[in-house]
């Protein structure tokens, strides 16, 4: 791993920190305290807050990530804060309407895996990395501190914010913890003392309100800068599992190569900007040429990024012969038992795909062909209720483009 270079001259900080960045509140304020801490030797406190909402992180929080690694590399101290609480209300940023709250034992799993995944962009020191949870100072807050907080802030700037706007002039109802939300994560920025904060760009008003607290408290107010949400392999939305065009953190080393081979053209400057550490001048050149050329570089980059230990030729050629329609090697093996088949020695094709894992029910198997879905040795398969008699050699059958599965029989 490379070393940390602590203060470095402020220009080239800025230079590193400012790449793909959207806001940054304000350029004056960030030099102004990087001067400070390279005069004192104390490093940033940089916040990233995150609800643990959901258990898996894809690309798009990547991006966010490896800015916060970025000051790490730099000797600054990132604080990933893990809003366990704040969760319960859930922020209303960018939603039209009001969240099913969660569970304490669902935010907590969340946030176990959660932080995993982060550490494999973060560096795991707890010289550079401090991680919190609010509910340290916001559940033992009373209803007077909260009144007190509430006090400090008018509706009229709270109804600014787009979203609660377009609600209330949509009569779509907006309940009164929702307007709390963005004042509560502010409160987290006095408790921490940050002095920047990161997220991407629907965090922006949370992230100032911040800053205007701080200051009201007496502190020397955050920088807010924020990163671009990465629009998924659709090309039109922003990545999000929930609308399944996103690469997950996590993906195997060929899945994640596979996606990234998918990204839209009018994207790549984007992910190559976003995602790779590439020169700009490298970026401009990939972009002249061509695509696949620049596809191929964008793979490469960010597989090796995520999956360090990984052979770097290896997920390439597993993706290429998939590419041409060929079996990858090294692809699991399912042992079919004698108890699945019928008198006649047969199994349905659907119960095979269940077996495999592809589908979690027969129901789903089925449509799964019905769409033409699936491929048994490497030709499409296009009959629902069709059964199989699997020989000794076992069959290979094949979901989309890159799953796949050796059935061989058991006894
Ligand atoms: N509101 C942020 C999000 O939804 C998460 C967050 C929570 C950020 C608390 C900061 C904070 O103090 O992504």
């Amino acid at each position: 791993m490379q070393e940390i270079r602590r203060n470095l001259p402020v220009d080239e900080q800025l230079a590193i920190l400012e790449r793909g960045v959207v806001d940054l509140v304000t350029r004056d304020d960030l030099r102004r305290k990087l001067e400070r801490s390279r005069e004192t030797g104390e490093p940033l406190r940089v916040k990233l807050g995150a609800d643990p909402t959901r258990p898996d992180l894809h690309l798009g929080h990547a991006v966010i990530l490896r800015k916060m690694r970025q000051f790490q590399d730099l000797g600054h101290k990132v604080i990933m804060l893990i809003g366990d609480f704040t969760a319960m209300i859930g922020d209303p940023s960018g939603k039209s309407k009001t969240r099913p709250p969660l569970t304490l034992e669902e935010t907590r799993a969340n946030a176990r895996s959660y932080l995993d995944q982060c550490k494999l962009v973060l560096r795991d020191d707890p010289e550079v990395l401090e991680i919190r949870y609010n509910g340290e100072w916001l559940e033992p807050m009373g209803y007077a501190d909260v009144i007190r907080l509430a006090s400090r802030y008018t509706v009229a700037r709270i109804m600014e914010r787009d979203d609660f706007k377009k609600r209330f002039e949509g009569g779509v109802p907006i309940a009164v913890h929702e307007l709390l939300y963005p004042l509560t994560q502010g409160y987290d920025s006095v408790a921490l003392r940050s002095d920047v904060e990161l997220g991407g760009t629907d965090q922006l008003f949370n992230n100032l309100v911040g800053r205007a607290l701080q200051r009201d408290d007496g502190q020397e107010p955050q920088v807010v800068m924020t990163l671009p949400l990465l629009v998924g392999l659709d090309g039109v939305e922003k990545m999000s599992k929930s609308l399944g065009n996103y690469i997950g953190l996590t993906d195997e080393p060929h899945l994640m190569f596979a996606g990234l081979m998918k990204v839209p053209d009018p994207l790549l400057e984007n992910y190559l900007t976003l995602l790779t550490d590439l020169p700009r001048e490298r970026t401009l050149e990939l972009l002249a040429g061509h695509p696949v050329a620049a596809h191929r570089e964008l793979a490469r980059e960010v597989v090796a990024w995520l999956h360090p230990d990984a052979d770097p030729g290896a997920a390439e050629a597993r993706f290429r012969s998939v590419a041409k329609g060929g079996i990858p090697e090294n692809i699991p093996t399912v042992t079919v038992p004698a108890s699945e088949l019928n008198p006649e020695g047969k199994i349905s094709m659907a119960r095979l795909a269940v077996l495999a894992g592809f589908e979690p029910s027969l129901g789903a198997a089925r449509k799964l062909i019905q769409n033409r879905g699936l491929r048994l040795d490497g030709e499409p398969y296009l009959e629902p209720q069709g059964t199989l008699t699997l020989e000794g050699g076992g069959a290979v059958i094949q979901k989309g483009k890159d799953r796949f599965a050796r059935l061989v029989p058991g006894s």
